[in-house]
Protein backbone atom coordinates (compact mmCIF):
# COMPACT_ATOMS: atom_id res chain seq x y z
CA UNK A 1 0.00 0.00 0.00
CA UNK A 2 1.70 3.41 -1.21
CA UNK A 3 -0.14 6.72 0.00
CA UNK A 4 -0.93 8.62 -3.30
CA UNK A 5 1.47 11.83 -3.31
CA UNK A 6 0.58 15.08 -4.38
CA UNK A 7 3.76 15.76 -6.21
CA UNK A 8 5.05 12.51 -7.64
CA UNK A 9 4.58 12.66 -11.47
CA UNK A 10 2.63 10.75 -13.87
CA UNK A 11 4.15 10.55 -17.32
CA UNK A 12 7.16 11.91 -16.26
CA UNK A 13 9.88 9.21 -15.47
CA UNK A 14 11.10 8.57 -12.34
CA UNK A 15 11.96 5.23 -10.60
CA UNK A 16 9.61 3.95 -7.34
CA UNK A 17 11.99 5.83 -5.11
CA UNK A 18 15.39 7.30 -3.99
CA UNK A 19 17.28 9.95 -5.45
CA UNK A 20 18.50 10.83 -9.05
CA UNK A 21 19.88 12.63 -11.48
CA UNK A 22 21.91 13.02 -14.95
CA UNK A 23 20.59 10.78 -17.33
CA UNK A 24 23.86 8.71 -18.96
CA UNK A 25 24.27 7.29 -21.69
CA UNK A 26 20.94 7.48 -23.61
CA UNK A 27 20.73 5.57 -26.95
CA UNK A 28 18.76 3.31 -29.16
CA UNK A 29 19.92 0.15 -30.25
CA UNK A 30 17.96 -2.22 -32.51
CA UNK A 31 15.05 -0.48 -31.11
CA UNK A 32 14.67 -0.10 -27.86
CA UNK A 33 15.74 2.82 -26.14
CA UNK A 34 18.12 2.68 -23.03
CA UNK A 35 17.90 5.16 -20.60
CA UNK A 36 20.54 4.85 -17.98
CA UNK A 37 20.61 7.35 -14.78
CA UNK A 38 22.87 8.43 -11.72
CA UNK A 39 21.06 6.52 -9.37
CA UNK A 40 21.16 6.12 -5.36
CA UNK A 41 19.94 2.72 -4.81
CA UNK A 42 20.06 3.46 -0.67
CA UNK A 43 18.31 6.83 -0.41
CA UNK A 44 16.85 10.00 -1.17
CA UNK A 45 19.93 11.71 -0.98
CA UNK A 46 22.71 11.87 -3.79
CA UNK A 47 25.37 9.05 -3.04
CA UNK A 48 26.36 5.82 -3.40
CA UNK A 49 26.51 6.30 -7.39
CA UNK A 50 25.38 3.54 -9.79
CA UNK A 51 24.19 3.36 -13.41
CA UNK A 52 20.52 2.72 -13.48
CA UNK A 53 18.76 1.62 -16.49
CA UNK A 54 15.21 1.51 -18.21
CA UNK A 55 14.38 0.37 -21.54
CA UNK A 56 11.39 1.73 -23.37
CA UNK A 57 9.94 1.28 -27.20
CA UNK A 58 8.51 5.15 -27.25
CA UNK A 59 10.65 6.86 -24.30
CA UNK A 60 7.24 7.53 -22.59
CA UNK A 61 6.17 3.98 -21.07
CA UNK A 62 9.74 2.52 -19.57
CA UNK A 63 10.68 -0.92 -17.85
CA UNK A 64 12.96 -0.76 -15.21
CA UNK A 65 16.14 -3.10 -14.94
CA UNK A 66 18.25 -4.07 -12.65
CA UNK A 67 21.55 -1.32 -12.47
CA UNK A 68 24.14 -1.48 -15.34
CA UNK A 69 27.01 -0.54 -14.04
CA UNK A 70 27.62 -0.01 -9.94
CA UNK A 71 30.43 0.21 -8.18
CA UNK A 72 32.79 -3.26 -8.26
CA UNK A 73 36.10 -2.60 -9.31
CA UNK A 74 39.25 -0.37 -8.07
CA UNK A 75 38.61 1.78 -10.72
CA UNK A 76 35.32 2.84 -10.23
CA UNK A 77 34.68 1.77 -6.23
CA UNK A 78 33.94 5.07 -5.00
CA UNK A 79 30.99 6.05 -7.79
CA UNK A 80 30.07 5.15 -11.41
CA UNK A 81 29.48 8.62 -12.95
CA UNK A 82 28.23 10.27 -16.03
CA UNK A 83 29.06 9.15 -19.14
CA UNK A 84 27.76 7.98 -22.82
CA UNK A 85 27.72 5.60 -24.45
CA UNK A 86 28.72 4.74 -28.65
CA UNK A 87 27.61 2.43 -31.07
CA UNK A 88 30.76 1.24 -32.62
CA UNK A 89 30.54 -0.16 -36.21
CA UNK A 90 29.31 -4.26 -36.40
CA UNK A 91 26.74 -2.76 -34.09
CA UNK A 92 28.80 -2.71 -30.83
CA UNK A 93 27.85 -0.39 -28.10
CA UNK A 94 30.09 0.89 -25.97
CA UNK A 95 29.96 2.98 -22.89
CA UNK A 96 32.13 4.94 -21.43
CA UNK A 97 31.65 7.01 -17.44
CA UNK A 98 33.59 8.30 -14.81
CA UNK A 99 34.34 6.14 -12.18
CA UNK A 100 35.95 7.16 -8.40
CA UNK A 101 38.64 5.14 -7.94
CA UNK A 102 40.00 4.43 -5.19
CA UNK A 103 41.84 7.50 -4.26
CA UNK A 104 38.93 9.26 -5.10
CA UNK A 105 40.14 10.80 -8.39
CA UNK A 106 38.43 9.98 -11.32
CA UNK A 107 38.81 8.32 -14.25
CA UNK A 108 37.19 7.70 -17.14
CA UNK A 109 36.81 3.90 -18.12
CA UNK A 110 34.13 1.56 -20.46
CA UNK A 111 31.92 -0.97 -20.27
CA UNK A 112 30.88 -3.52 -22.95
CA UNK A 113 27.30 -5.95 -22.91
CA UNK A 114 28.07 -9.18 -21.45
CA UNK A 115 25.65 -10.63 -24.07
CA UNK A 116 24.63 -8.53 -27.34
CA UNK A 117 21.88 -10.95 -28.33
CA UNK A 118 19.84 -10.07 -24.93
CA UNK A 119 17.71 -7.20 -26.68
CA UNK A 120 18.07 -5.49 -23.36
CA UNK A 121 21.41 -5.37 -22.91
CA UNK A 122 21.04 -5.98 -19.19
CA UNK A 123 24.43 -7.05 -18.28
CA UNK A 124 27.77 -4.86 -18.64
CA UNK A 125 31.25 -5.78 -18.19
CA UNK A 126 33.93 -3.83 -17.41
CA UNK A 127 37.13 -5.15 -18.31
CA UNK A 128 40.11 -5.36 -16.65
CA UNK A 129 42.50 -3.06 -18.67
CA UNK A 130 39.94 -0.01 -17.47
CA UNK A 131 40.81 2.91 -16.65
CA UNK A 132 40.93 3.71 -20.29
CA UNK A 133 42.13 7.61 -19.10
CA UNK A 134 43.26 8.71 -15.37
CA UNK A 135 44.10 12.52 -15.13
CA UNK A 136 47.86 13.46 -15.66
CA UNK A 137 49.83 15.89 -14.51
CA UNK A 138 48.87 19.14 -13.75
CA UNK A 139 45.07 17.67 -14.31
CA UNK A 140 42.94 18.17 -11.27
CA UNK A 141 41.60 14.77 -10.09
CA UNK A 142 38.68 16.06 -8.78
CA UNK A 143 37.37 17.89 -11.88
CA UNK A 144 37.85 15.54 -14.61
CA UNK A 145 34.61 13.46 -15.52
CA UNK A 146 31.58 12.41 -18.01
CA UNK A 147 32.98 11.57 -21.39
CA UNK A 148 30.96 12.44 -24.38
CA UNK A 149 29.62 10.34 -27.29
CA UNK A 150 32.76 9.43 -29.58
CA UNK A 151 32.66 10.39 -32.85
CA UNK A 152 34.91 9.25 -35.77
CA UNK A 153 37.51 11.60 -37.92
CA UNK A 154 38.56 10.63 -41.80
CA UNK A 155 41.46 9.12 -40.33
CA UNK A 156 40.14 6.84 -38.78
CA UNK A 157 40.42 7.85 -35.03
CA UNK A 158 37.59 8.19 -32.83
CA UNK A 159 37.71 11.49 -30.39
CA UNK A 160 36.15 12.10 -27.21
CA UNK A 161 36.00 15.20 -25.03
CA UNK A 162 36.04 15.15 -21.11
CA UNK A 163 34.96 18.21 -18.92
CA UNK A 164 37.48 19.57 -16.65
CA UNK A 165 38.58 22.97 -15.62
CA UNK A 166 42.31 24.35 -15.22
CA UNK A 167 41.79 27.28 -12.45
CA UNK A 168 38.72 28.80 -13.25
CA UNK A 169 38.91 28.01 -16.79
CA UNK A 170 36.20 25.49 -17.81
CA UNK A 171 37.53 22.78 -20.95
CA UNK A 172 36.51 20.02 -22.81
CA UNK A 173 39.70 17.95 -22.91
CA UNK A 174 39.99 15.80 -25.84
CA UNK A 175 41.15 12.41 -26.34
CA UNK A 176 41.63 10.28 -29.50
CA UNK A 177 41.71 6.52 -30.11
CA UNK A 178 41.94 4.29 -32.81
CA UNK A 179 40.80 0.98 -31.02
CA UNK A 180 38.65 2.62 -28.34
CA UNK A 181 40.71 0.88 -25.76
CA UNK A 182 44.04 3.01 -25.79
CA UNK A 183 43.14 6.84 -25.92
CA UNK A 184 45.74 9.39 -26.07
CA UNK A 185 44.98 13.10 -24.43
CA UNK A 186 45.68 16.02 -27.05
CA UNK A 187 47.68 18.66 -26.84
CA UNK A 188 44.75 21.25 -26.88
CA UNK A 189 41.37 21.07 -25.35
CA UNK A 190 38.63 21.04 -27.59
CA UNK A 191 37.57 24.14 -26.49
CA UNK A 192 37.48 25.81 -23.17
CA UNK A 193 36.49 29.06 -21.96
CA UNK A 194 37.88 31.65 -19.31
CA UNK A 195 35.90 31.46 -15.68
CA UNK A 196 33.19 29.43 -16.56
CA UNK A 197 34.50 26.85 -13.64
CA UNK A 198 34.18 23.39 -14.13
CA UNK A 199 32.07 21.59 -17.53
CA UNK A 200 30.13 19.17 -16.18
CA UNK A 201 28.31 16.75 -18.76
CA UNK A 202 29.83 18.25 -21.97
CA UNK A 203 27.93 17.41 -25.03
CA UNK A 204 29.37 17.55 -28.81
CA UNK A 205 27.40 16.89 -32.18
CA UNK A 206 26.50 18.13 -35.62
CA UNK A 207 23.01 19.87 -36.66
CA UNK A 208 22.00 20.24 -40.46
CA UNK A 209 21.68 23.91 -41.71
CA UNK A 210 18.36 22.73 -43.33
CA UNK A 211 15.96 21.11 -41.31
CA UNK A 212 15.15 19.10 -38.38
CA UNK A 213 16.58 15.84 -39.28
CA UNK A 214 18.91 14.50 -36.94
CA UNK A 215 23.06 13.77 -37.62
CA UNK A 216 25.47 10.85 -36.68
CA UNK A 217 27.84 12.48 -34.38
CA UNK A 218 30.62 11.52 -36.92
CA UNK A 219 29.11 13.65 -39.30
CA UNK A 220 31.27 16.58 -40.38
CA UNK A 221 31.11 18.71 -43.87
CA UNK A 222 29.58 21.45 -45.06
CA UNK A 223 25.68 21.71 -44.38
CA UNK A 224 26.02 21.87 -40.71
CA UNK A 225 27.17 23.23 -37.65
CA UNK A 226 28.41 22.15 -34.47
CA UNK A 227 26.76 22.26 -30.83
CA UNK A 228 28.88 22.75 -27.74
CA UNK A 229 26.57 22.62 -24.53
CA UNK A 230 27.99 22.43 -20.74
CA UNK A 231 26.75 21.86 -17.51
CA UNK A 232 27.63 24.62 -14.57
CA UNK A 233 28.49 23.63 -11.35
CA UNK A 234 28.15 26.46 -10.13
CA UNK A 235 25.19 27.48 -11.00
CA UNK A 236 23.57 24.74 -12.08
CA UNK A 237 22.87 26.06 -15.31
CA UNK A 238 23.51 24.60 -18.56
CA UNK A 239 24.91 26.57 -21.72
CA UNK A 240 25.68 25.94 -25.38
CA UNK A 241 27.05 27.36 -28.33
CA UNK A 242 26.83 27.15 -31.70
CA UNK A 243 29.95 27.00 -33.98
CA UNK A 244 32.22 25.72 -36.46
CA UNK A 245 34.31 22.40 -35.72
CA UNK A 246 37.75 22.30 -37.56
CA UNK A 247 38.05 18.42 -37.82
CA UNK A 248 41.97 19.04 -38.97
CA UNK A 249 43.24 20.92 -36.06
CA UNK A 250 40.79 19.03 -34.03
CA UNK A 251 39.40 22.76 -32.50
CA UNK A 252 35.83 24.04 -32.12
CA UNK A 253 35.29 27.74 -32.54
CA UNK A 254 31.71 28.67 -31.64
CA UNK A 255 30.57 31.88 -33.90
CA UNK A 256 29.87 35.03 -32.64
CA UNK A 257 25.93 34.82 -32.44
CA UNK A 258 25.81 34.76 -28.52
CA UNK A 259 27.76 34.53 -25.09
CA UNK A 260 30.56 31.75 -24.75
CA UNK A 261 29.85 31.63 -21.05
CA UNK A 262 27.39 32.40 -18.10
CA UNK A 263 25.20 34.72 -20.08
CA UNK A 264 24.83 32.25 -23.16
CA UNK A 265 22.23 30.40 -24.44
CA UNK A 266 20.13 27.74 -22.31
CA UNK A 267 18.39 24.52 -23.50
CA UNK A 268 16.18 25.58 -20.47
CA UNK A 269 15.98 28.58 -18.06
CA UNK A 270 14.60 26.91 -15.59
CA UNK A 271 14.87 23.68 -13.34
CA UNK A 272 16.77 21.39 -15.81
CA UNK A 273 20.52 19.93 -16.11
CA UNK A 274 23.06 17.93 -16.78
CA UNK A 275 21.28 16.89 -20.25
CA UNK A 276 22.61 14.86 -22.88
CA UNK A 277 21.76 13.75 -26.50
CA UNK A 278 21.88 10.86 -28.42
CA UNK A 279 21.29 10.51 -32.64
CA UNK A 280 18.56 7.85 -32.90
CA UNK A 281 19.07 6.36 -36.30
CA UNK A 282 15.44 4.47 -36.67
CA UNK A 283 14.06 7.72 -36.74
CA UNK A 284 17.11 10.25 -38.13
CA UNK A 285 16.12 12.75 -34.62
CA UNK A 286 18.40 14.02 -32.22
CA UNK A 287 17.17 13.37 -29.19
CA UNK A 288 17.62 15.48 -25.94
CA UNK A 289 17.30 14.23 -22.25
CA UNK A 290 17.99 16.33 -19.09
CA UNK A 291 17.25 15.95 -15.54
CA UNK A 292 15.02 17.98 -13.43
CA UNK A 293 16.00 18.60 -10.25
CA UNK A 294 14.01 18.62 -7.18
CA UNK A 295 13.00 22.55 -5.64
CA UNK A 296 11.89 20.96 -2.44
CA UNK A 297 14.24 20.60 0.66
CA UNK A 298 16.56 17.69 1.24
CA UNK A 299 14.46 17.11 4.57
CA UNK A 300 11.17 16.93 2.25
CA UNK A 301 12.86 14.92 -0.31
CA UNK A 302 13.93 12.11 2.09
CA UNK A 303 9.70 12.49 3.34
CA UNK A 304 8.62 11.33 0.15
CA UNK A 305 11.13 8.81 -0.66
CA UNK A 306 12.43 10.30 -3.85
CA UNK A 307 14.01 12.91 -5.41
CA UNK A 308 14.67 13.75 -8.87
CA UNK A 309 12.68 13.06 -12.68
CA UNK A 310 13.56 12.97 -15.78
CA UNK A 311 11.95 15.74 -18.39
CA UNK A 312 10.38 14.65 -21.43
CA UNK A 313 12.70 13.74 -23.78
CA UNK A 314 12.79 16.93 -27.04
CA UNK A 315 13.85 16.52 -30.40
CA UNK A 316 16.62 18.91 -31.18
CA UNK A 317 17.20 20.95 -33.99
CA UNK A 318 18.66 24.06 -35.08
CA UNK A 319 16.85 27.06 -35.65
CA UNK A 320 16.60 28.72 -39.60
CA UNK A 321 17.92 31.91 -38.39
CA UNK A 322 21.53 29.13 -37.49
CA UNK A 323 21.46 30.95 -34.23
CA UNK A 324 19.89 28.78 -31.56
CA UNK A 325 18.59 25.50 -30.95
CA UNK A 326 14.79 24.57 -30.75
CA UNK A 327 13.26 21.84 -28.75
CA UNK A 328 9.89 19.53 -28.91
CA UNK A 329 8.63 17.43 -26.72
CA UNK A 330 8.95 13.91 -29.01
CA UNK A 331 5.60 13.01 -30.70
CA UNK A 332 5.23 10.04 -28.60
CA UNK A 333 4.16 11.90 -26.15
CA UNK A 334 0.90 12.36 -27.59
CA UNK A 335 0.06 8.68 -27.11
CA UNK A 336 -1.08 9.72 -23.76
CA UNK A 337 -3.21 11.98 -24.56
CA UNK A 338 -6.82 11.55 -23.61
CA UNK A 339 -9.99 14.10 -23.45
CA UNK A 340 -9.63 16.89 -25.29
CA UNK A 341 -11.08 21.00 -24.89
CA UNK A 342 -11.13 23.32 -27.79
CA UNK A 343 -11.09 26.82 -27.67
CA UNK A 344 -10.71 29.47 -30.55
CA UNK A 345 -10.60 33.12 -31.19
CA UNK A 346 -11.52 33.76 -27.45
CA UNK A 347 -10.51 37.54 -26.79
CA UNK A 348 -9.11 37.90 -23.38
CA UNK A 349 -9.18 41.87 -22.21
CA UNK A 350 -7.80 44.13 -20.04
CA UNK A 351 -6.84 42.30 -16.18
CA UNK A 352 -9.67 39.35 -17.21
CA UNK A 353 -9.19 35.28 -16.78
CA UNK A 354 -11.20 32.20 -17.40
CA UNK A 355 -11.20 28.66 -16.48
CA UNK A 356 -10.49 26.30 -18.68
CA UNK A 357 -12.26 23.34 -17.89
CA UNK A 358 -12.85 19.63 -19.15
CA UNK A 359 -9.61 17.97 -18.27
CA UNK A 360 -7.58 16.97 -15.23
CA UNK A 361 -5.65 19.97 -14.89
CA UNK A 362 -2.85 18.48 -12.71
CA UNK A 363 -1.57 16.35 -15.51
CA UNK A 364 -2.35 17.70 -19.04
CA UNK A 365 -1.30 18.86 -21.92
CA UNK A 366 -1.52 22.60 -23.09
CA UNK A 367 -1.25 24.27 -26.85
CA UNK A 368 -2.21 27.71 -27.14
CA UNK A 369 -1.51 30.27 -29.74
CA UNK A 370 -2.09 33.84 -28.59
CA UNK A 371 -3.03 36.60 -31.45
CA UNK A 372 -1.23 39.80 -30.29
CA UNK A 373 -2.65 43.15 -30.65
CA UNK A 374 -1.08 46.01 -32.09
CA UNK A 375 2.64 46.64 -30.60
CA UNK A 376 2.21 50.16 -30.54
CA UNK A 377 1.34 50.43 -26.42
CA UNK A 378 3.75 47.61 -25.99
CA UNK A 379 5.89 48.97 -22.77
CA UNK A 380 9.39 50.45 -23.67
CA UNK A 381 12.12 48.31 -22.78
CA UNK A 382 15.34 49.16 -21.08
CA UNK A 383 18.62 48.12 -22.23
CA UNK A 384 19.82 47.48 -19.46
CA UNK A 385 17.59 44.43 -18.68
CA UNK A 386 18.78 42.26 -21.90
CA UNK A 387 21.22 40.69 -19.42
CA UNK A 388 18.79 39.09 -16.65
CA UNK A 389 15.66 37.83 -18.05
CA UNK A 390 14.88 36.23 -14.58
CA UNK A 391 15.16 39.87 -12.47
CA UNK A 392 13.10 40.99 -15.09
CA UNK A 393 10.19 38.94 -14.58
CA UNK A 394 10.68 39.27 -10.63
CA UNK A 395 10.33 42.56 -11.11
CA UNK A 396 7.88 42.66 -13.74
CA UNK A 397 5.32 39.53 -12.81
CA UNK A 398 1.69 38.93 -13.48
CA UNK A 399 0.55 41.17 -10.94
CA UNK A 400 2.21 44.39 -12.71
CA UNK A 401 0.25 45.80 -15.40
CA UNK A 402 1.44 46.16 -18.57
CA UNK A 403 0.68 47.12 -22.34
CA UNK A 404 1.01 44.10 -24.57
CA UNK A 405 0.81 41.47 -21.41
CA UNK A 406 1.81 39.61 -19.32
CA UNK A 407 -0.55 37.18 -21.10
CA UNK A 408 -0.43 33.34 -20.67
CA UNK A 409 -1.49 30.35 -18.30
CA UNK A 410 -2.01 30.07 -15.00
CA UNK A 411 -0.86 26.59 -14.39
CA UNK A 412 -1.77 24.33 -11.27
CA UNK A 413 -4.06 26.91 -9.82
CA UNK A 414 -5.93 26.71 -6.70
CA UNK A 415 -9.75 27.36 -7.14
CA UNK A 416 -9.44 30.96 -6.11
CA UNK A 417 -5.37 31.53 -6.66
CA UNK A 418 -3.84 31.19 -3.67
CA UNK A 419 -1.47 28.93 -5.29
CA UNK A 420 -0.80 29.40 -9.29
CA UNK A 421 2.75 28.78 -11.14
CA UNK A 422 2.00 31.05 -14.34
CA UNK A 423 3.32 31.00 -17.65
CA UNK A 424 3.62 34.01 -19.88
CA UNK A 425 4.68 36.05 -22.13
CA UNK A 426 5.59 40.13 -22.04
CA UNK A 427 6.30 42.22 -25.31
CA UNK A 428 8.44 45.39 -25.13
CA UNK A 429 8.96 48.02 -27.42
CA UNK A 430 13.04 48.35 -27.88
CA UNK A 431 15.51 50.59 -30.06
CA UNK A 432 15.32 48.37 -33.31
CA UNK A 433 12.94 45.59 -32.74
CA UNK A 434 10.55 43.72 -30.07
CA UNK A 435 12.03 41.91 -26.77
CA UNK A 436 9.76 39.01 -26.19
CA UNK A 437 9.83 38.18 -22.32
CA UNK A 438 8.84 34.15 -21.63
CA UNK A 439 8.15 33.66 -17.92
CA UNK A 440 7.80 30.80 -15.55
CA UNK A 441 7.14 32.03 -11.85
CA UNK A 442 7.29 29.47 -9.24
CA UNK A 443 6.82 32.85 -6.67
CA UNK A 444 3.47 31.99 -6.55
CA UNK A 445 3.41 28.43 -6.75
CA UNK A 446 2.95 27.08 -3.37
CA UNK A 447 1.42 27.81 0.05
CA UNK A 448 4.59 26.28 1.77
CA UNK A 449 7.27 29.16 0.04
CA UNK A 450 9.51 29.77 2.91
CA UNK A 451 11.05 26.08 2.68
CA UNK A 452 11.40 25.87 -1.25
CA UNK A 453 13.70 27.11 -3.90
CA UNK A 454 11.02 28.98 -6.54
CA UNK A 455 12.97 31.58 -8.99
CA UNK A 456 11.18 33.50 -11.43
CA UNK A 457 12.73 31.50 -14.14
CA UNK A 458 12.53 33.50 -17.21
CA UNK A 459 14.53 33.84 -20.52
CA UNK A 460 13.97 36.23 -23.59
CA UNK A 461 12.48 34.54 -27.02
CA UNK A 462 14.20 35.57 -29.93
CA UNK A 463 11.16 35.73 -32.61
CA UNK A 464 10.15 38.67 -34.95
CA UNK A 465 5.90 38.91 -34.46
CA UNK A 466 5.20 39.66 -38.05
CA UNK A 467 2.69 36.96 -38.34
CA UNK A 468 1.40 38.69 -34.66
CA UNK A 469 1.13 35.30 -32.93
CA UNK A 470 3.31 33.74 -30.11
CA UNK A 471 2.56 30.35 -29.34
CA UNK A 472 2.80 28.03 -26.01
CA UNK A 473 2.79 24.72 -25.14
CA UNK A 474 3.24 23.60 -21.00
CA UNK A 475 3.47 20.51 -19.77
CA UNK A 476 1.73 20.26 -16.66
CA UNK A 477 2.30 16.92 -14.41
CA UNK A 478 2.12 17.66 -10.72
CA UNK A 479 5.23 19.02 -9.56
CA UNK A 480 6.64 20.00 -12.87
CA UNK A 481 5.55 22.19 -15.65
CA UNK A 482 7.65 21.95 -18.62
CA UNK A 483 6.98 25.23 -20.98
CA UNK A 484 7.97 25.92 -24.82
CA UNK A 485 7.43 29.26 -26.03
CA UNK A 486 7.39 29.88 -29.92
CA UNK A 487 7.38 26.70 -31.07
CA UNK A 488 10.37 25.50 -29.01
CA UNK A 489 12.54 28.18 -29.16
CA UNK A 490 12.26 29.35 -25.72
CA UNK A 491 12.24 26.33 -22.91
CA UNK A 492 11.42 26.61 -19.36
CA UNK A 493 11.24 24.02 -16.59
CA UNK A 494 9.96 24.91 -13.01
CA UNK A 495 8.97 22.53 -10.16
CA UNK A 496 6.41 23.53 -7.64
CA UNK A 497 4.88 22.28 -5.02
CA UNK A 498 1.33 22.77 -4.55
CA UNK A 499 -0.47 22.09 -1.47
CA UNK A 500 -4.17 23.37 -2.54
CA UNK A 501 -3.57 22.64 -6.20
CA UNK A 502 -3.57 18.95 -6.17
CA UNK A 503 -5.18 16.17 -8.26
CA UNK A 504 -9.11 17.42 -8.72
CA UNK A 505 -8.34 20.55 -7.20
CA UNK A 506 -5.59 21.75 -9.52
CA UNK A 507 -7.28 24.36 -11.99
CA UNK A 508 -5.96 25.37 -15.00
CA UNK A 509 -6.60 29.53 -16.53
CA UNK A 510 -6.20 31.44 -19.03
CA UNK A 511 -5.28 35.60 -18.42
CA UNK A 512 -4.29 38.63 -19.86
CA UNK A 513 -2.93 41.65 -17.57
CA UNK A 514 -2.43 44.19 -20.41
CA UNK A 515 -3.78 47.30 -20.93
CA UNK A 516 -4.43 45.50 -24.44
CA UNK A 517 -6.86 43.12 -25.43
CA UNK A 518 -5.07 39.33 -26.92
CA UNK A 519 -6.94 36.62 -28.49
CA UNK A 520 -6.53 33.11 -28.07
CA UNK A 521 -6.51 31.52 -31.84
CA UNK A 522 -6.44 28.46 -30.73
CA UNK A 523 -6.37 26.31 -27.15
CA UNK A 524 -6.12 22.43 -27.44
CA UNK A 525 -5.84 20.54 -23.85
CA UNK A 526 -5.91 17.97 -23.03
CA UNK A 527 -5.73 14.89 -20.23
CA UNK A 528 -2.71 12.98 -19.95
CA UNK A 529 -2.77 9.43 -19.19
CA UNK A 530 0.05 8.10 -16.77
CA UNK A 531 3.13 6.81 -18.71
CA UNK A 532 3.91 3.32 -17.61
CA UNK A 533 6.67 2.67 -15.70
CA UNK A 534 7.25 -0.42 -14.57
N1 LIG B 1 26.65 14.36 -11.79
C1 LIG B 1 27.55 13.22 -11.87
C2 LIG B 1 28.84 13.77 -12.38
C3 LIG B 1 28.41 14.99 -13.09
C4 LIG B 1 27.32 15.54 -12.25
C5 LIG B 1 27.65 12.56 -10.52
C6 LIG B 1 26.40 16.47 -12.97
O1 LIG B 1 29.52 12.84 -13.20
O2 LIG B 1 29.49 15.88 -13.31
O3 LIG B 1 26.41 12.04 -10.13
O4 LIG B 1 25.17 16.57 -12.37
Amino acid sequence: FQVKQFHRTGYHFQPPNNWINDPTGPMQFNGIYHLFYQYNPKGAVWGNIVWAHAVSKDMINWESLDPAIYPTKPFDINGCWSGSATILPGKKPVILYTGVDTQNHQVQNYAIPANHSDPYLREWVKPDDNPIAAPGEGMNASAFRDPTTAWKGKDGHWRIVVGSKRKHRGMAVLYRSRDFVHWIKAQHPLHSSAKTGMWECPDFFPVSLHDKTGLDTSLVGANLKHVMKVSLDVTRFEYYTIGTYNPKKDRYVPDNTSEDGWGGLRYDYGNYYASKSFFDDATNRRILMGWSNESDTPQNDVDKGWAGIQTIPRMLWLDSNMKQLVQWPIEELETLRGDKVEISNQQIKKGEYFEVTGITAAQADVDVTFLLPSLDNAEQFDPSWVKNAEDLCGLKGTNVQGGVGPFGLLTLASKYLEEYTPVFFRVFKAAQKHVVLMCSDARSSSLKKSELYTPSFAGFVNVDLADGKLSLRSLIDHSIVESFGAKGKTCITSRVYPTLAVFNDAHLYAFNNGTETVTIESLNAWSMKNAQLK
